[in-house]
């Protein structure tokens, strides 16, 4: 009689007791992001749409600032120590991929990198290593075929006119970009011979407008530029060094790419010569990675190899409705 009278508690206690091994047996999922450029409004981004992962998945995210190769490697090194089952990357340097990979396999972590595909030994894309980026060449394609367009629309002759691109060939998604957007202009029968590269030093605002000066210096008594380059800052440098040569904001084109580092430029009351950007999924690149390494630590779901994301254009006309429809704004 009063062994059967505990038995339900025992039951209880039996089901509490493994209620509490398997909680042990499964830690809490903890996953890094390490960003190249942590200025950069797009890397931003990208951190914000992964914290809203993690607050709606149920993980923790650790946001690591990876700007050079030390960073990167003692950030791996952190987030195994730190108990950490995996990790999302846009490293400084692609060069850098097979020994970013090697410390993730000696660390256990698992591995996604993002926007910036991994370069091996032999200097070809790593496509063993799981990665989500853009489709590069068609979005410049875009940027290319626009600017073609507006030239016409604005009525430009070809002697008149001609192509600024800033160039960083050195990263394959940013030559893949200028080269698609060369291409498209070629193909709307822009003539080669007034199509102009700036290479830029470093990867952002100033370095873009440094080359742009050189480029100026070199060709002058142009009455119209089109401008294209790897991303919105590259663009804005372009922008700004035309502007401190006098050109009017009517007399150029300049199209980006990202749509999330020139939104203060789209929003100034006075137009520039800033037409708009191709807008990507920040959304993409940093929830559904995120998510994609959840699952994968969680489920055993393993993701795809290789992803990619597509770019939608904004200009001044439409910016504020596609950022809502976005999520980047209010
Ligand atoms: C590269 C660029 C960033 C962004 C990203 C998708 O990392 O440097 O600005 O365009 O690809």
């Amino acid at each position: 009689m009063k062994f059967t009278a505990l038995r339900p508690v025992r039951t209880l206690l039996a089901l509490a007791c493994a209620t509490l091994a398997a909680h042990a047996a499964a830690p809490a999922v903890k996953i890094g992001f390490l960003v190249k450029q942590p200025e950069e409004p797009w890397f931003q981004l990208e951190w914000k749409f992964a914290d809203q992962a993690a607050k709606e998945l149920g993980f923790t995210l650790v946001k690591i600032g990876a700007t050079d190769g030390e960073k990167v490697l003692a950030g791996i090194d952190n987030l195994a120590a730190a108990g950490a089952q995996g990790f999302v990357i846009c490293t400084p340097d692609t060069r850098l991929g097979p020994g970013i990979a090697a410390k993730a396999r000696a660390n256990k972590l698992k591995l996604i990198s993002v926007d910036d595909q991994f370069i091996g030994a032999n200097g070809k894309p790593m496509t063993n290593v799981h990665h989500l980026g853009i489709s590069a060449g068609k979005i410049g394609e875009s940027v290319g075929q626009t600017l073609a367009a507006e030239m016409k629309k604005r009525g430009w002759t070809a002697a008149d006119t001609a192509v600024c691109a800033v160039t960083f060939e050195e990263l394959a998604t940013a030559k893949e970009r200028t080269d698609g957007a060369i291409a498209a202009l070629t193909a709307a029968s822009f003539p080669k011979d007034r199509i102009f590269k700036a290479p830029e030093r470093t990867a952002d605002i100033p370095g873009a407008f440094d080359a742009v000066n050189v480029l100026l210096t070199q060709k002058s008594g142009i009455k119209h530029w089109l401008v294209c380059g790897p991303n919105d800052s590259a663009v804005l440098g372009a922008v700004r060094a035309l502007e401190g040569r006098g050109y009017a904001a009517d007399s150029c084109v300049a199209i980006g790419i990202n749509g999330t580092d020139c939104i203060v430029e789209l929003e100034k009351a006075k137009p520039t010569s800033f037409y708009g950007s191709m807008l990507l999924s920040a959304k993409a690149h940093g929830y559904q990675t995120s998510e994609m390494m959840f699952r994968w630590i969680k489920e055993g779901k393993e993701p795809p190899l290789d992803s990619r994301t597509v770019g939608v254009l904004i200009t001044r006309e439409n910016f504020r409705q596609v950022l809502k429809e976005q999520g980047i704004r209010d």
